[in-house]
């Protein structure tokens, strides 16, 4: 069995993994089952480290203050993750971010490289090391490598506001296979790839991107369901008998449409005033990224915000919004879940969101509660029978408040069936060993014909075809066969 590298910008003990949840339970799961070692920032910012600190399967290295400063802060995250997040008017395009982001690439792989076997496989996540696999190779590494982007990819118009576009794209051409959370990411990242910077896509379904091959396609991530389902329902206690909770658990970022919840639900007790003492939201919204400007706004804003909700509707034993600005032990967040009637998943964009189908993996089958979930969180491509909203609708989604309390238990049990089973089916198991399972596949794969090419890759060729033969025959969309 060959070792599996994992390498992503944060690494966690694998002790806290478990705690912190989400993705790092499953690179955390990958480590501690298979032949492994896994890279990364430490989460250190200090002058001094240069070397990595190994401890078993574990690596890590320190940032400096200035890599910290522009590679993690700037570029990474006020740069690619508003703009992949359809946010340009945030996007701080500042001199100087990205070349202390590839330098931070470029340092990290060169000290990767001297640990790696030949017959490693190496797994890359996430936007803050799009260029690590041009790095390897630089340095002759030629192993596979594959990235896995935990984010949306944009419109292809859109990734092109940023000016060092074309040179993420060449990070991108240098892995084996770039997975993304959904079909539409797919979609998104091969118009860009033909349109934005002429790629072709060949007859084996892979993309031809500048001098290299590369398979683009979708592997939504999922949860250990069993970690959430044997979760207590008298955990919390909410204000009173009866008092049915609506529950919210999102950093506090500005992509996770929180002002947009809020204002929602002042409108849902505004609108339908016999809910008023019958229900609470509560909010879990632990800081993230704080030294970024533009989180400093949405917590003022979010305060104001439920301070004047709970101002205006609250009594002297009714609380309406609980707001709680620090984040709660995984364990608890399963409880919470549990006990509330509605999960409230109203990002205005997300690539998955993991909360969405943990909500769903913790409810009690006999009685489940409602999932109302954002058309645009990745999850909604798969998640069909929780109640889609669209989260700028802020007068839709007060309605959609009301419709999900009211909702039968027969409905209740049946939609929640359904999802259970589409989160089951598609857990986080299954997206490690498929995406493994693919990028080993292209390894060994010395005849790109063998693979078939995927629906999507196929509708991209009748697309372009379709639209504009000549460009097709012209060898710039599609090669003849
Ligand atoms: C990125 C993408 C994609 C949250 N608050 C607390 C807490 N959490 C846990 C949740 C969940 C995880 O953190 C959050 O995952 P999400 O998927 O909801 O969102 P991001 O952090 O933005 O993650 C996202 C994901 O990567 C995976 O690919 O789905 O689209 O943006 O597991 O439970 N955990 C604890 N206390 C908290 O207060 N213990």
């Amino acid at each position: 069995m060959s070792r599996i590298v994992l390498v992503s910008n944060r690494v966690l003990d694998p002790k806290q993994a478990a705690q912190a949840g989400g993705v790092a339970v499953a690179l955390a799961d990958i480590v501690r089952t298979r032949p492994a070692l896994w890279f990364g920032w430490s989460g250190d910012v200090r002058d001094d480290a240069t070397t990595p600190h190994i401890e078993g399967k574990i690596a890590t290295v320190a940032l400096t203050e200035s890599e910290h400063e522009q590679y993690y802060l700037g570029y990474s995250n006020s740069v690619l993750w508003p703009v992949f997040h359809n946010r340009l008017d945030l996007a701080e395009f500042e001199a100087g971010y990205y070349e202390q982001y590839e330098n931070v690439n470029k340092r990290l792989a060169s000290l990767l490289a001297p640990m790696l076997k030949p017959d490693d496989i190496i797994w890359v996540h996430d936007y803050h090391l799009i260029p690590f696999a041009t790095e390897l190779r630089k340095l002759g590494v030629k192993n596979s490598v594959g990235f896995y982007l935990h984010i949306p990819f944009p419109p292809w118009q859109t990734f092109m506001a940023i000016p060092e576009h074309e040179k993420l794209a060449h990070g991108l051409a240098a892995y084996d296979l770039v997975g993304l959370q959904t079909k539409a990411d797919v979609s998104n990242l091969i118009d860009y790839m033909t349109n934005g910077v002429f790629g072709r896509v060949v007859p084996d379904g892979r993309i031809r991107l500048f001098d290299r091959l590369v398979r683009v396609a979708s592997f939504p991530i999922g949860i250990d369901v069993e970690d959430f389902a044997h979760a207590k329902r008298k955990s919390p206690v909410v204000q009173g008998r009866g008092v049915l909770r609506m529950i919210g658990v999102d950093r506090l970022d500005y992509t996770k449409g929180l002002p947009q919840k809020f204002k929602a639900f002042g409108t849902f007790l505004e609108k339908y005033p016999r809910y008023r003492r019958q229900v609470v939201l509560t909010q879990i919204a632990p800081p993230t990224r704080e030294n970024v400007g533009a989180y400093t706004d949405i917590r003022q804003q979010l305060e104001s915000l439920a301070g004047s909700i709970n101002g205006r509707y609250g009594e002297i034993d009714w609380v309406p919004i609980h707001y709680i600005h620090r984040s709660a032990p995984r364990r608890r967040l399963a409880d919470l879940y549990r006990s509330s009637r509605i999960g409230m998943v109203t990002p205005l964009r997300d690539g998955m969101n993991l909360v969405a189908k943990e909500f769903v993996a913790a409810q009690d089958p006999a009685d489940p509660g409602v999932l109302v979930l954002s058309r645009f969180a990745g999850a909604a491509e798969e998640l069909e029978e929780a109640m889609i909203v669209n989260p700028y609708s802020i007068d839709a989604v007060a309605d959609v408040m009301r419709d999900a309390l009211e909702m039968g238990l027969e409905e209740r049990i049946a939609r929640h069936r359904a999802l259970m089973a589409r989160v089951r089916r598609s857990d986080v198991g299954t997206w490690c060993r498929s995406f493994l399972r693919a990028l080993e596949g292209l390894r060994d794969d010395d005849d790109p014909r063998g693979w078939p090419p995927s629906e999507l890759i196929e509708q991209a060729l009748r697309k372009l075809n379709q639209s504009n033969p000549q460009r097709a025959m012209a060898g710039r969309g599609i090669a003849p066969v």
